[in-house]
């Protein structure tokens, strides 16, 4: 490791859909986090690692940051606050992510939690894809500036890859001189086990409606080699009996071919063969319990 190795931690603080996930999945190189089209689809801290010449950014993605709606459950939806704002302690950057569609309450609200962090705040506005006059990108980062003095402003595109080389460049002039954290060719802090239980998820979010895929949680109970293959026993909780039948599908076609799609994930990050078996169960009302919250793993940040 030469001199000048720059390292540390940079989270990514933005409204739920925002693409951070997206992001830290890019940068990584390798899907470390699961995105999907649906908010709130990010309920943990999650460490994606990515080394590059003379530099290591420990990205720290985390749920997007949202004011609690009418019909979001309570418990779940602050325990996902909390835990994005807790991420961002102790940082070296907080990397705010808003999208060229502009400032939104929850926006200022994740700017906010930016600012608490006491690092240097870069502003990446993704999407700009979308955009088809990049000119229309001069007066968003006007306001911006005017919001808050940001250390940089990047306008990217993390779907297309669009100035994520800029944005590399801006984050580790932000790194202390440091040697890497972690050793190199980890990408990430999260085990097989959490992998297959967020492949699943991911998949019944696609497979779901608008409303559903925040009442639904999935703990893998068992994740071991057996007979040449990874056997995966995983139980999906719903928090009503009649929410059950919608995950199940028509004679449990849909529980099925999200299964079969997590599988095939499954198989290829892990190079072996899978066995899935899946449950649905009903946890009343799992979403505003804090015990029900702890007991599946949402409650490890404060
Ligand atoms: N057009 C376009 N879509 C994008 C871009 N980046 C992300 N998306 C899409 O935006 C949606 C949300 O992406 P995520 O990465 O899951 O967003 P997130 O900020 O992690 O969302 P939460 O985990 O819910 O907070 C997905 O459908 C992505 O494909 C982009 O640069 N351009
Ligand atoms: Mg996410």
């Amino acid at each position: 490791m030469g001199e000048g190795f720059r390292s540390g931690f940079v989270a990514l603080l933005g409204r739920p859909n925002a693409g951070k996930s997206t992001l830290v999945n890019q940068m990584v190189g390798l899907e470390v986090s699961i995105a999907t089209r649906k908010p709130q689809t990010t309920r943990h801290r999650i460490l994606g690692i990515a080394d590059g010449d003379g530099h290591q950014i420990v990205f720290v993605d985390t749920p997007g940051i949202h004011r609690a709606r009418k019909n979001s459950p309570p418990a779940l939806s602050s325990r996902l606050n909390k835990t994005a704002i807790a991420g961002a302690a102790g940082v070296d950057v907080a990397l705010l992510l808003l999208t060229c569609g502009g400032w939104r309450d929850s926006d200022r609200r994740a700017l906010q939690a930016a600012k608490e962090s006491g690092a240097p705040v870069v502003l990446g506005i993704n999407k700009i894809d979308r955009l088809r006059d990049k000119a229309q990108l001069l007066p968003l980062i006007e306001q911006s500036v005017r919001l808050f003095s940001f250390a940089e402003v990047v306008p990217l595109s993390a779907l297309k890859r669009d100035n994520l080389e800029r944005l590399r460049a801006v984050l580790v002039r932000q790194l202390p001189a440091a040697p890497r954290g972690f050793p190199r060719g980890q990408t990430s802090d999260r085990g097989r086990r959490f992998m297959a239980a967020e492949f699943l998820r991911e998949q019944l979010i696609n497979h779901l409606g608008q409303e559903l895929p925040h009442v639904v949680a999935v703990e893998v109970r068992r994740c071991v080699e057996e007979g040449g293959a990874l056997a995966v026993d995983a139980v999906v909780w719903v928090e009503k009996a009649g929410q059950k039948p919608i995950v199940l599908g028509k004679n449990g076609a849909r529980i099925k071919s999200a299964g079969v799609r997590a599988r095939k994930k499954m198989e290829r990050r892990f190079g072996s063969h899978v066995r899935l078996n899946t449950w649905v169960k009903v946890k009343k009302n799992w979403t505003d319990d804090e015990r029900a919250l702890r007991s599946l793993g949402y409650a490890e940040h404060g």
